[in-house]
């Protein structure tokens, strides 16, 4: 089984992913891991931090010469703003500096319930593993699953819908269309109108101490009928993406193909209808409002997933809160954060359901080398045109 850890506080050394459960003789370009986590640091509304760090893994095992070997794969990404958190980070009991506890939790953050639920009065001690610069192992994940799809010729893609309240409008271009200009946009869409007035809104926000949430859209193309299972609850695609992608920081919600929007029309509208195109001896479907997933399984249609992203909890000018010592009035602490950080989100989103789609591909065609699960791969797809 596919599946993997990580491990890394925000202000640590460091960020570190151990991918086990990848077979034998893929290809892996470490430059294109790196490619994604340049991608994820990008955008329009990152703070600080971003100036200071330049994210790059060093792979630790599990390639030898651009391959894998089928042994665990160990990526490290280096924080290099760990040079100034040293002391404050540090391991070490010598170092304890009682004057330096955060003790206002931010409203949205874990910091309140994470300081209860583990018995900190200092929320430093939640906040450091809550942030979602753990998210940068995540994407690393992510660029090597999809190394793992890409020579089944999957593809995933993920583009920002909209941001602050405002709507990219998408509905004239293909995926692989919106895909390839938003990754030239500075928020990550391929409307130009709609990225102005983003860029407005973000520049306003930052003005007034606050933060924009919205929501990303993930497609991935290439999938063959049957990834997931419908037999039980833990094997079904549409949970498993939707767990993932809940997961995130910041996420407070998935949907898949119309999503919410099926809740409200008749079966007869929302239904992929089936149709048999003799010349490809396939079966067909002229809609995919389903969005690619039916009875848990992928349906053989392009996969199209969205997310919702709730505004960042770190606020310039913050709200309500309580001092977790002396029980006084106060407001949330104030860190070095962004004002958005949804271009970043689409990337990372991305990243989950190539992990998830690389995991159950490999449940699907699983073997121990890339020339296994090909043929295995090969056969099920030649069995579905003879069937
Ligand atoms: C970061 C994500 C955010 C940033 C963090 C870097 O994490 P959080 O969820 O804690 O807000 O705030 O940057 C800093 C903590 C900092 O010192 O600027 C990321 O995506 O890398």
């Amino acid at each position: 089984m596919l599946r993997f850890f990580t491990a890394g506080e925000s202000h640590g050394p460091c960020l570190t992913a151990i991918v086990e459960g990848v077979p034998a003789g893929f290809p892996v370009d470490v430059a294109a891991i790196d490619h994604d986590l340049w991608r994820r640091q990008q955008g329009h509304g990152r703070g600080g931090r971003m100036a200071i760090e330049k994210d790059e893994a060093a792979v630790k095992s599990g390639i030898r010469w651009g391959e894998t070997l089928g042994s665990p794969i160990t990526l490290v990404i280096d924080n290099r703003d760990w040079k100034n958190w040293q002391k404050k980070m540090s391991p070490d009991p010598a170092d304890r500096d009682p004057s330096l506890a955060v003790t206002r939790p931010r409203p949205g953050h874990a910091d309140l319930t994470g300081a209860l639920k583990y018995h900190h009065d200092d929320v430093r001690n939640v906040l450091e593993r809550a942030s979602a610069r753990e998210t940068t192992a995540r994407v690393a994940v992510g660029a090597l699953a999809k190394q793992l799809l890409s020579p089944f010729g999957i593809r995933v893609m993920g583009w920002v819908c909209e941001i602050g309240g405002i709507a990219a409008d998408h509905s004239r271009l293909s995926a692989e269309e919106v895909f390839e200009r938003a990754e030239s946009s500075t928020v990550r869409m391929a409307d130009p109108v709609a990225e102005e007035r983003i860029v407005a809104a973000i520049d306003q926000s930052k003005k007034r101490g606050d933060t924009l949430g919205g929501v990303v859209e993930v497609v991935a193309t290439g999938l063959p009928p049957g990834l997931g299972s419908h037999v039980h609850y833990d094997r079904k695609i549409d949970g498993r993406l939707a767990g993932a992608l809940l997961s995130l920081q910041s996420a407070k919600g998935v949907e898949i193909g119309l999503g919410f929007c099926m809740a409200r029309l008749a079966g007869s509208q929302v239904h992929d209808e089936i149709f048999f195109d003799e010349r490809a001896r396939a079966f067909v479907r002229r809609t995919n409002n389903a969005g690619g997933t039916e009875g848990g399984m992928t349906s053989g249609a392009p996969l199209a997933v969205r997310v919702a992203f709730k505004p960042l909890s770190t606020l310039m000018s913050p709200l309500h809160s309580v001092d977790l010592r002396s029980k006084d009035e106060a407001t949330g602490a104030i860190e070095r954060s962004d004002v958005c950080a949804i271009p970043a989100a689409a990337v990372i989103a991305e990243s989950v359901v190539a992990f998830e789609l690389a995991q159950a591909f490999l449940e699907k065609f699983g073997g121990d080398s890339l020339v296994e699960i090909r043929r295995n791969h090969q056969g099920y797809l030649q069995q579905i045109r003879e069937s």
